[in-house]
């Protein structure tokens, strides 16, 4: 989307040793032992999905994706916050505590997961009313919000969590249209 060139190396997160992301030489890197981790040439690394997106807006501004004065950046801060805390983390914890790949590996909790579920499915019913609005999660046009929030929708169907396109017109729309811009399907 922005042009840039990122060299790519791979962690591989499902190995028999439990993940490359374990790995002390990995942990150096990021204690939490999470992806993703951008490295800088000069050896500087940063963690954090939006601190990364933010570093790519500083070094290539166009097409702008955080907000060009103060309150469309304010909007933009307001939604990706939504996107990533109502609906990308509830999804996160649904899949870990219900999944079958999680067990024997982390400690569940599937009624919670359950419940999560219900919490995500109602999200989904107030993205669909604020999308009868506008075209874009925080304005007329596309922003880093809406990569958080189709991130968050399509890392949901793995738990079969899915948007209902006829109770949910417009977000299913919304996901059509981001999902078929080119840096979508990159
Ligand atoms: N808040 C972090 C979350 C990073 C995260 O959850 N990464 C997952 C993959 S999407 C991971 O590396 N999981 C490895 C594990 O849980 O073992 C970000 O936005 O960068």
């Amino acid at each position: 989307l922005k042009g840039l060139t990122v060299t790519h190396k791979h962690v591989n997160l499902i190995n028999k040793a439990g993940g490359d992301q374990l790995s002390s030489n990995f942990r150096d890197k990021n204690p939490l032992a999470q992806v993703p981790v951008l490295e800088l040439d000069d050896g500087r690394q940063l963690r954090e999905s939006i601190a990364i997106c933010r570093w790519f807006e500083e070094q290539q501004p166009e097409p702008n994706l955080f907000g060009a004065d103060a309150w469309e950046r304010a909007q933009i801060e307001q939604w990706n916050r939504h996107a990533e805390l109502e609906l990308l983390l509830p999804i996160a914890q649904m899949f870990r505590n219900t999944h079958a790949f999680w067990a024997g590996r982390i400690k569940q909790a599937p009624e919670y997961g359950e419940i999560l579920r219900e919490t995500v499915l109602s999200r989904f019913d107030w993205i669909e009313q604020e999308l009868a609005q506008r075209p874009y999660l925080a304005g007329p046009r596309f922003t880093v919000a809406d990569i958080t929030a189709l991130c968050a929708v399509d890392f949901g169907r793995i738990s079969k969590l899915r948007i209902k396109p006829e109770t949910q017109p417009n977000l299913a729309a919304w996901h059509a249209r981001v999902s078929e811009r080119p840096s979508a399907k990159a």
